[in-house]
């Protein structure tokens, strides 16, 4: 879960979908998650089906959609709070898919831990345009009281760039996702490097964390 993580946004993306995440991949990004919240079902599925080919080699999760992810074979599925419940994702997709949970407070990432949640998606960090109901940024402080006691991967998201990367990372961040910054690019695969090479940076100067391992682990 260390590095980039990749969100697919039809309505920002420049040069669409399939081709964003054939350059995410390139770029070496291991995780890429569908998201298409308004797609109708068979466009979805066929969409989804081309992807989960291109990432092969990454894990392919798919945002909200927990019978699509059954359907095309997806690694697993990323559940906001507002989508279906773990509960009933997990039984529907067995103990070895993968689930994330998105949290904007400790008390939804504890809960999200005891649910048994695989990471969390930990958002908004910073004002977004890209998600009109992100609701209020929760800061670094928020990154930080979740790295604090939670040991699970955390992935921030919500009005990350090149700019702020690297303080997000510096807050106990495992992962981040950046949208707009990287899909309104000309160079999509350029600028994922760039963030990648945020992650190596910083790799290095990262104290082990006791419940995570050593620093760069994944
Ligand atoms: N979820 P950008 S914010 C997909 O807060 C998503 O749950 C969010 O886009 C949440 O990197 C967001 O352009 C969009 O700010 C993040």
């Amino acid at each position: 879960m260390r590095g980039f993580y990749f969100i697919t946004d039809p309505g920002l993306s420049r040069a669409g979908n399939l081709s964003d995440v054939r350059e995410a991949v390139a770029a070496g990004v291991r995780v890429v998650q569908y998201r298409d919240k308004h797609a109708p079902e068979d466009r979805a599925r066929e969409e989804a089906a081309k992807l989960r080919e291109l990432c092969r080699g990454s894990l392919f999760l798919v945002n909200d959609r927990v019978s699509l992810a059954l359907e095309v074979e997806a690694d697993g599925v990323h559940l906001g709070q507002e989508d279906p419940p773990y509960a009933m994702a997990r039984k529907l997709l067995g103990k070895n898919r993968v689930i994330g949970l998105t949290v904007h407070n400790l008390r939804e990432a504890l809960e999200a831990v005891e649910l048994g949640a695989d990471y969390l998606g930990v958002s908004p960090i910073f004002p977004t345009r890209t998600k009109i109901d992100a609701g209020a940024p929760g800061g670094l402080r928020l990154l930080r009281e979740i790295r604090s006691r939670v040991a699970v991967p955390l992935i921030a998201i919500g009005g990350i760039t090149l700019e702020n990367a690297r303080e997000v990372i510096r807050a106990g961040a495992d992962g981040l996702c950046a949208i707009s910054a990287v899909v309104t690019s000309p160079d999509v695969r350029g600028k994922i490097a760039k963030f990648q090479e945020l992650f190596r940076e910083e790799s290095h100067r990262r104290a082990p964390h006791p419940a995570r391992g050593q620093p760069g682990e994944v």
